[in-house]
């Protein structure tokens, strides 16, 4: 039995690292506050959150007072903290797999799509539509190997039957995919698991629609 925890998501309703775990919280049940920090806003630039996240990004779950940061460790601890349903596999290959599928959104597509690099970009003279351009160019070129990678294990979910936190990472990379019209046709898999997941409550209860602030424009 875990013991009763207060806590509290610093995020942002259009961020995907907080959309991953929104997803977590809401698959493992886990009550919780929420705590806005607009990024167009620069808020997670201020001296106040940076003292909290020295690194001035979302999201960071406080847990008892424990400031956890970096999406993928946030997931992690809640796996490890509150095991049902378990966000991995058992079996040690298919658990290298599936975070092997996590790590080609989160560690190679995400990254270079960040609002930081988009506004460096913008800083060096490159407009709208180049820059457009450029998160188009990484998402296509990291979907198509992940649909490769993904395919031979796929099921109903990126891999095989049960949701797992390649799933986690998914649904948010495809929301971004569609925010910025990339095609995917190409990539049957991950249209096929996107939609088995985003079905399901825990998924469509993060979706930023659904916990955007009131006043937010459409
Ligand atoms: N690797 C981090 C990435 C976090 C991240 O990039 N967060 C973005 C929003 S999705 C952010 O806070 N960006 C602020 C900025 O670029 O200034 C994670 O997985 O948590």
């Amino acid at each position: 039995m875990v013991r009763p925890m207060k806590l509290v998501l610093y995020d942002y309703y259009r961020s995907s690292a907080s959309y991953r775990v929104r997803i977590a919280l809401n698959l493992k049940g886990v009550a919780h506050e929420r705590v806005p920090v607009n990024l167009l806003e620069g808020e997670q630039k201020d001296e106040a959150y940076r003292a909290l996240n020295p690194q001035g990004f979302v999201p960071m779950l406080d847990a008892d007072g424990e400031r956890l940061t970096q999406s993928l460790a946030i997931i992690g601890w809640l796996d490890r903290v509150f095991p049902e349903p378990p966000l991995l596999p058992a079996d040690t290959a298919e658990r290298a797999h599936v975070v092997a599928l996590c790590l080609t959104i989160a560690a190679d597509i995400h990254p270079i799509n960040n609002l930081r690099v988009l506004k460096q970009l913008a800083a060096m003279g490159i407009d709208q539509s180049g820059r457009d351009d450029w998160y188009r160019h990484w998402i296509s070129e990291g979907f198509a190997a992940l649909e490769a990678l993904a395919a031979p294990r796929a099921g109903r979910f990126l891999f095989g039957d049960s949701v797992t936190t390649a799933d986690v990472c998914l649904v948010p990379q495809m929301f971004n995919a569609r925010r910025f019209d990339v095609p995917l046709d190409f990539y049957p898999t991950l249209v096929r698991a996107d939609a088995a997941a985003s079905a399901l409550e825990p998924f469509a209860a993060a979706h930023p629609d659904r916990v955007a602030p009131a006043e937010t424009p459409g």
